[in-house]
C-alpha cells in the first residue's frame, strides 16, 4: 500500500520557526506511523518561491532574487534534515518539473471553461498573498500581518469558483472526514454554504512568478501555482493513480486547501486528496508566531538545549492537534523533566539497569517466558488505543496512552521491589514482564521520538531464550 503525505510548501521570506517545524513534524509522524505499518511512503515538503514576499525579502537582503531563493531553499532543506524529517522529496516551485505541471493544469482549467478575464478592484494583503476585504481590516491593517493592504485595480484572469459551491458541498457530505478536526470542517462548510465568489487567478505586470500561458503580462497567482506542487511531486499520472492521502496544513491556509484546491482539481478532471488536516497556531505570549512579525522561536535553540526528540514530544504532547497552543520555555522544561527525564527516561534506566545485572550472572540472564496477564493486557490495550488515536489525529492522546503504560510499569517496579526479590525465577519473571513492556513501548514510539525508540530497542537483545539488556546512556538528562 502507498501512503502520500504532504506539508505546505513554505515561503522563503525567512528561516523556519517552530510553527513550521510543528506542521512538518506532524506530517513526519504520519509518514513514520504508516511506514511502521508496512506502507510505502511518499512524503513531500518544499518551498513556495514565486511569491511577492520572495521579491521583497531578496531586495531587503540586497540579493539577486534567484541567488536569494537558492540560498533560502538550502536553509529550509537543511533545517528538515537536521530535525531528522523523513521526507522523500523536497520541491521548489521554480523547478522545471513544476512549471510544466502548472502550465498543464492551467490549460485543463482553461479548457474546462473555468477561466475568464475581468477587472479586479480591491485590497491585496501581501502577508496573505490574497485579496482581502475592507471588513476584514482592523484599524486599517490586516489583523494577522499588521500591515496596510495595497489598493489594486488590474486586469486578471478569474477562476469560476462560484460554479463549484454545490459540487463542493456534495463532496463534503460524501466525505465526512475530509477535513480534520471536525470543528474546522464545520467552518469550511459554513463558509462555502454562504456562497463563493470567483477568484482572481493571476496578477498583472509581475515579472516574478510563472507567466500565464500565451499571456506573459500576467503571472499565475501564487496560490494557483503553489497548490499544484502536490501534483508535481507525483507527476500527473502519479496523482491520477494515487492522489495525496493527507495534506497537513495550518488553519490559516485551510480554505485554500479545502475549498479552492478541490475546486481546481474538479475543474481539471483530477482526483481529490483524501484528507486535509489543519493544525492550530503556536503562539508566543498569546500572539501567533510568524515570519512577518519576527516573533518565532528558532527550533534549533530548542534542539540545542533539549534534543530533537524532546522538541517533537513537547509539540505533539502539549498541543491537542487542531487547537492553538502557547509556547514557553517554562512549559517545555516542565514537560521535559516530568515526562521524559523522570517518566520514560527514568523507567527505561530502572528496568534496563535491573535487567543488565542478570546478564552473565548466576541466574543466566532473563529467560523468555509467559507474560503476566496484566502485562499482556496493558500492551495490547495500549497498542489498540494508539491505533485509534492516530487514525483520529489525536497525537497527544496517543502519547498519553503510551505514558500510562510507562506509569503502570513504574508502579510495578515500586510495588514488587524487584531488586529485593531473592528467588531467581520470580525475579526473572518480573524482569521479563518489565523488559517486554519497555520493548513494546519502544515499538510504539518511532513515529513520535524515533531516536529514543532506537536507543531503547538497541539496549535489549532477545536471543536463544535469553534476554540480555544493556543500560543505555542517560536518555534525557535533567534540565535545570
Ligand atoms: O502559507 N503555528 O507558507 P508559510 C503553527 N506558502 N503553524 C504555523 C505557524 C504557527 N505559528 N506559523 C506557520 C504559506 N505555520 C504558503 C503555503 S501550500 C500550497 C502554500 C505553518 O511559509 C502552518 O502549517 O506562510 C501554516 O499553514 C504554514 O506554516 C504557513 O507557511
Amino acid at each position: 500500500m502507498d501512503f502520500y503525505v504532504t506539508t505546505p510548501i513554505y515561503y522563503v521570506n525567512d528561516k523556519p520557526h517552530i510553527g513550521h517545524a510543528y506542521t512538518t513534524i506532524v506530517a513526519d509522524v504520519l509518514a513514520r506511523w504508516r511506514a511502521s505499518q508496512g506502507e510505502h511512503i511518499t512524503f513531500s515538503t518544499g518551498v513556495d518561491e514565486n511569491s511577492q514576499k520572495t521579491v521583497d525579502a531578496a531586495k531587503k537582503a540586497g540579493e539577486e532574487i534567484r541567488a536569494y531563493t537558492d540560498r533560502m531553499a538550502d536553509i529550509w532543506q537543511a533545517a528538515w534534515a537536521k530535525l531528522g524529517i523523513s521526507n522523500t522529496d523536497f520541491i521548489r516551485t521554480t523547478e522545471e518539473r513544476h512549471l510544466e505541471v502548472v502550465r498543464d493544469i492551467w490549460g485543463r482549467i482553461d479548457a474546462a471553461g473555468d477561466l475568464y478575464k475581468g477587472t479586479y478592484e480591491g485590497l491585496y494583503c501581501k502577508g496573505h498573498e490574497a485579496f482581502i476585504k475592507e471588513s476584514d481590516l482592523v484599524d486599517g491593517v490586516c489583523p494577522e500581518h499588521k500591515t496596510e493592504p495595497e489598493v489594486v485595480k488590474e486586469e486578471n484572469y478569474f477562476f469560476k469558483l462560484s460554479e463549484y459551491q454545490d459540487k463542493l458541498l456534495r463532496f463534503y457530505d460524501a466525505h465526512p472526514d475530509f477535513v480534520v478536526p471536525a470543528n474546522r470542517f464545520q467552518e469550511v462548510k459554513s463558509f462555502v454554504e454562504q456562497g463563493l465568489e470567483d477568484i482572481s487567478f493571476s496578477r498583472e505586470g509581475k515579472d516574478w512568478g510563472i507567466p500565464v500561458p500565451n499571456d506573459p503580462h500576467q503571472a499565475i497567482y501564487v496560490w494557483a501555482d503553489a497548490l499544484v506542487n502536490y501534483i508535481t511531486v507525483k507527476g500527473i499520472e502519479g496523482w491520477e493513480s494515487h492522489p495525496a492521502d493527507v495534506h497537513t496544513v495550518g488553519k490559516d491556509i485551510l480554505r485554500f486547501h479545502a475549498v479552492i484546491w478541490p475546486a481546481m482539481l474538479m475543474s481539471a478532471g483530477l482526483p481529490l486528496p483524501g484528507q486535509i488536516a489543519a493544525n492550530g497556531f503556536i503562539t508566543n505570549a498569546g500572539v501567533k508566531m510568524s515570519k512577518s512579525l519576527g516573533n518565532g522561536v528558532n527550533p534549533f535553540d530548542l534542539v540545542a538545549r533539549y534534543g530533537v526528540d524532546a522538541m517533537r514530544y513537547f509539540l505533539l504532547r502539549e498541543i491537542q492537534y487542531g487547537e492553538d497552543g502557547d509556547y514557553s520555555e517554562e512549559k517545555m522544561k516542565t514537560r521535559y523533566n516530568a515526562d521524559l527525564a523522570n517518566g520514560l527516561g527514568n523507567f527505561a534506566a530502572r528496568v534496563l539497569t535491573l535487567a543488565e545485572k542478570e546478564t552473565g550472572s548466576a541466574s543466566g540472564g532473563v529467560k523468555f517466558g509467559e507474560l503476566d496477564e496484566e502485562f499482556s493486557k496493558t500492551i495490547a490495550d495500549t497498542r489498540r488505543i494508539v491505533e485509534g488515536k492516530m487514525a483520529a489525529f489525536r497525537f497527544s492522546d496517543a502519547l498519553a496512552a503510551i505514558w500510562d503504560a510507562v506509569s503502570f510499569g513504574d508502579r510495578y517496579v515500586n510495588d514488587t521491589k524487584v531488586w529485593e526479590i531473592k528467588d531467581d525465577a520470580v525475579r526473572g519473571k518480573a524482569l521479563f514482564n518489565l523488559v517486554s513492556l519497555l520493548d513494546n513501548v519502544a515499538a510504539l514510539l518511532p513515529p513520535f521520538i524515533p531516536e529514543t525508540s532506537r536507543k531503547i530497542a538497541a539496549s535489549i537483545e532477545w536471543k536463544d531464550g535469553i534476554l540480555n539488556a544493556k543500560k543505555p546512556d542517560v536518555l534525557f538528562p535533567r534540565v535545570k
